[in-house]
């Protein structure tokens, strides 16, 4: 299938680094890695648009480049105003923004501005594609608060090869309120934004999206870990608390999220914003598509490693059983002798509605399930990836909503994986998993949820500001190859 890479290997072997990982107790402070973190991580270009009137003007540029991610070896990559991955985009809530995209690639292409309610023509999915040198300049109000998102290609049945190739990008939304509260907020200095994903190298430095059977079931997970496109790096920490806007941009993985010496930190926000209270956590998980926003203390002349701490879950019955959670060492944190000091993290810091299952007018349900596998699948005869039965198809609307009806969406994970379940246009609450009223830190505005094998996730779901009958938005599985696979549904707001 892949002879050429098969027969140069990978650049650096998986089962090296899983050892390497193994040796590294995450709960031990005394614990050596083999890495040394040589390279400071790449903060992207913080971009602020331009004001055109009364609009926040932003130029994109798709491009293609090529990215030294190992020294001395040249990488084909994507990325937008830039080789790999994009600038962060920093809004205002309130503003209204225009996107210029240009696609300066050598094929279609599309972006999604994820977790944003917008008009359905703005969304980036998969009807808007971008064609080779044409421009879509959608206009869209931010409605949402304080918060970190970001931006990608959704380009139908093409996802995964093109994130994974760099067309991704963090976004910042600022807001009065959040400004108010003290938190870390210098950018690259104590506002620190981490794009976490990982890719499958080769000796020669290329990544090529090569797909085997087992990646089309599991998706597409790396040998090397990536932090802002930055391979192996440390950040020189120079306050007493830094905030890190923690992205998961993989295709597949589920990153477990902890330090070396197994210090608790402070989750400050998840994927819609702040939470209502600060909530102490020792580790966190992170799916595709979902953000966390942390804040983490540091004492003076100390080095902790931010990990992806591999599975604790899982049972023996195989790797399809299990999620996808690899075992890596990300980013060092290093501080000198003295720090500059922060201010506490206030106890309260937004105030959310609440949840109230009795607002819903209905209820829809979503069954998420795997192809056949084995012989079944050989022969053609497994159902594909799907949602309720049926597979992604581009002309059908699966689902018509009413604005600014409360429903509860219920999602049941019928397979053996578990599925980061993405709803655009929109921030939802969870209700429940399994009838257990969710973790404080999944008790805020989420648009993306991970739903365990076996699972029924309920959410409280509700679409506002926006309308149109012929243009759908997108729902679906935010592992990548799941969603190109055809695990997506379509829905319209009348
Ligand atoms: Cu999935």
């Amino acid at each position: 299938m892949k002879p050429e890479h098969t027969r140069r290997g990978f650049l650096l072997g998986t089962s090296a680094l899983a050892l390497s990982a193994a040796a590294l107790n995450w709960a031990d402070a005394s614990a050596q890695s083999r890495y040394s973190f040589d390279t400071a991580v790449a903060i992207p270009p913080l971009y602020n648009g331009r004001i055109e009137g009364d609009v926040r003007v932003f130029d994109l540029n798709l491009q293609s480049g090529q990215t030294e991610f190992f020294a001395g070896l040249k990488t084909d990559t994507n990325g937008i105003n830039g080789s790999f991955l994009g600038p962060v985009l920093r809004m205002r809530s309130g503003e209204t923004v225009r996107m210029n995209v240009k696609n300066g690639l050598t094929f279609d292409s599309t972006l999604h501005w994820h977790g944003m309610n917008l008009p359905a023509k703005a969304d980036g999915g998969p009807h808007q594609i971008i064609q080779p040198q044409q421009t879509w300049s959608p206009e869209f109000t931010v409605h949402e608060a304080s918060s970190t998102t970001w931006y990608h290609s959704h380009q139908i049945h093409a996802t995964a090869s093109q994130v994974w190739s760099g067309l991704a990008g963090m976004i910042i939304i600022d807001d009065d309120a959040s400004a108010e509260l003290g938190l870390p907020n210098e950018y690259g200095v104590d506002d620190i934004p981490l794009v976490v994903q990982d890719r499958r190298f080769y000796r020669d430095g290329s990544m090529p999206y090569e797909r085997s059977m087992h990646d089309e079931m599991a998706g597409m997970m790396g040998n090397v870990p990536l932090i802002n496109g930055t391979v192996l790096p440390y950040f020189a920490v120079s306050n007493s608390k830094l905030r890190l806007r923690l992205l998961n941009g993989a295709n597949a993985s589920i990153y477990n999220l902890a330090f070396t010496d197994g210090r608790k930190f402070t989750q400050i926000a998840s994927d819609g914003g702040l939470l209502p209270e600060p909530v102490q956590m020792s580790q966190l998980r992170l799916a595709p598509g979902e953000r966390a926003e942390i804040v983490v203390d540091f004492i003076a002349n100390e080095k902790v490693i931010l990990q992806s701490a591999g599975t604790s879950r899982g049972s023996g019955m195989g790797m399809m059983m299990q999620e996808q959670n690899p075992r890596f060492d990300l980013i060092e944190f290093r501080t000198g002798e003295a720090l500059s000091p922060s201010a506490d993290i206030p106890p309260k810091l937004a105030d959310l509605p609440p949840v109230s299952e009795n607002d819903a007018t209905r209820t829809r349900r979503f069954l998420l399930e795997m192809p056949g596998m084995g012989p079944m699948r050989m022969l053609g005869l497994g159902s594909g990836f799907n949602i309720n039965g049926q597979s992604m198809d581009i002309g059908r609307i699966d689902e018509v909503v009413k604005i600014g009806e409360t429903e509860i969406w219920e999602i049941e994970n019928a397979g053996p994986m578990t599925h980061p379940f993405h709803i655009h246009n929109t921030q939802f609450r969870i209700l429940d998993r399994d009838g257990r009223k969710p973790e404080p830190n999944e008790s805020g505005l989420k648009d993306t949820v991970v739903v365990s094998p076996g699972e029924i996730v309920r959410l409280l779901v509700r679409f506002d500001n926006y309308t149109d009958p012929e243009r759908p938005y997108m729902y679906h599985c935010h592992i990548l190859e799941h969603e190109d696979a055809g695990m997506m549904g379509q829905f319209t707001v009348v």
